[in-house]
């Protein structure tokens, strides 16, 4: 007998963390123990994989696999060992980073998100149930042409301007739609069309958690500012004090990813939804940042090239089909984000207090 899992790619990432421990409090996972007693039959289980190891406070509520998403091996052997009920895959190359290395991040964006969804379309097809497939894309899959259009286009749509500019927003798109195809119409033309997986997707904006500092991201600005100002050190901000994009709390960015998955089927009419809490100039990001830690030195010195891809960013987006069908809505917006979470815990964080919490 297998054990049953939810398993969670990237899982050592900013959002893996927060999710592992969201999901490990709900009680509907059996914690792996030592590894020395057998698997329960009707327990349900959590697995990780990713490349890099989990800090133990986290580590010990899941069965935890350290490797790549590319190793076909390694997958194979996961499939054997476990039944895979639902995948959350994290893993990706961030904007930025996808940049200095497109190919590197082509394969890990593109090819480990196929090999995954080849993986969730044979378990599904064994155990004529649709296996879900969580997938967090990103307003990188939208590029608007220049800044009067990034005005004029406040809130976007998920089926507008989706001309991305960087790797890293082509390859979301793009496995947007794998999953889509993979979901709908993978094996079309055969005589009986097997069970499929069931592809469900958030588009986020920029994430700010109190825990965990990003790296590699074109939104990385606004968490680096409020994490600098915490620990009291300068920071120099690589855009401009007008640049306005849309961000999220790091609970409600877990809460998207948790409430999607377990909307009723029959109410998601799309693949693909927006997801958003508030949106905030640079500037405005400072200004919270100052109301709280007044001392804070913040800075602008814009980066051009890193500029200009959050240029081609929505200033904001339009969740309203995510509120309709699936009840969507977040419980930060902007001040309860800063007074309520960020703030009380990342002092606490940087007063060296920070055990077992990752959202
Ligand atoms: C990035 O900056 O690349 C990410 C994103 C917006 O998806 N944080």
């Amino acid at each position: 007998m297998r054990a049953k899992v939810s398993m969670i790619t990237g899982a050592a990432g900013e959002v893996g963390q927060a999710l592992i421990q969201r999901l490990a409090e709900t009680e509907a996972y059996a914690e792996p123990g030592d590894g020395r007693q057998p698997f329960g039959d009707d327990e349900h289980y959590i697995l990780t994989l990713d490349l890099k190891p989990l800090p133990p406070e986290i580590a010990r509520h899941v069965i935890q696999v350290e490797g790549s998403i590319l190793d076909t091996a390694l997958l194979d052997r996961l499939v054997s060992e476990y039944e895979i009920e639902e995948i959350y895959h994290l893993a990706a190359l961030l904007s930025t980073r996808a940049e200095f290395s497109p190919d590197a991040a082509h394969r890990v964006n593109v090819e480990g998100t196929m090999g995954l969804l080849h993986l969730a379309a044979q378990q599904s097809e064994w155990r004529g149930e649709s296996v879900r497939f969580i997938f967090p894309s990103s307003i990188a899959v939208f590029g608007l042409p220049d800044l009067q259009t990034k005005e004029s286009y406040a809130r976007v749509r998920e089926w507008e301007w989706n001309y991305p500019t960087t790797m890293y927003g082509c390859n979301k798109l793009y496995c947007e739609m794998l999953g889509n195809y993979f979901s709908r119409h993978y094996r079309q033309l055969a005589a009986d069309q097997p069970t499929s997986l069931d592809f469900r997707s958030v588009r986020f904006p920029g994430l700010v958690s109190a825990y965990t500092v990003p790296s590699g991201g074109s939104s990385d600005y606004g968490p680096e500012m409020l994490h600098a100002a915490a620990k009291g050190v300068p920071y120099s901000c690589f855009v401009r004090e007008d640049v306005r994009i849309p961000f999220m709390a790091m609970p409600d960015a877990v809460k998207a990813l948790i409430d999607l998955a377990h909307a009723p089927r029959q109410r998601l009419n799309r693949p693909v939804y927006n997801v958003t809490s508030f949106s905030l100039s640079a500037a405005q990001f400072r200004e919270q940042v100052l109301c709280h830690f007044p001392d804070a030195q913040i800075s602008f010195s814009p980066d051009l090239k890193r500029q200009k891809i959050v240029d081609t960013w929505p200033s904001d987006l339009d969740d309203s089909a995510a509120q309709r069908d699936w009840g969507w809505k977040p419980e930060y917006n902007v001040e309860r984000a800063f007074a309520e979470y960020l703030v009380p815990n990342i002092r606490e964080r940087y007063q060296g207090n920070t055990a077992g919490h990752a959202d």
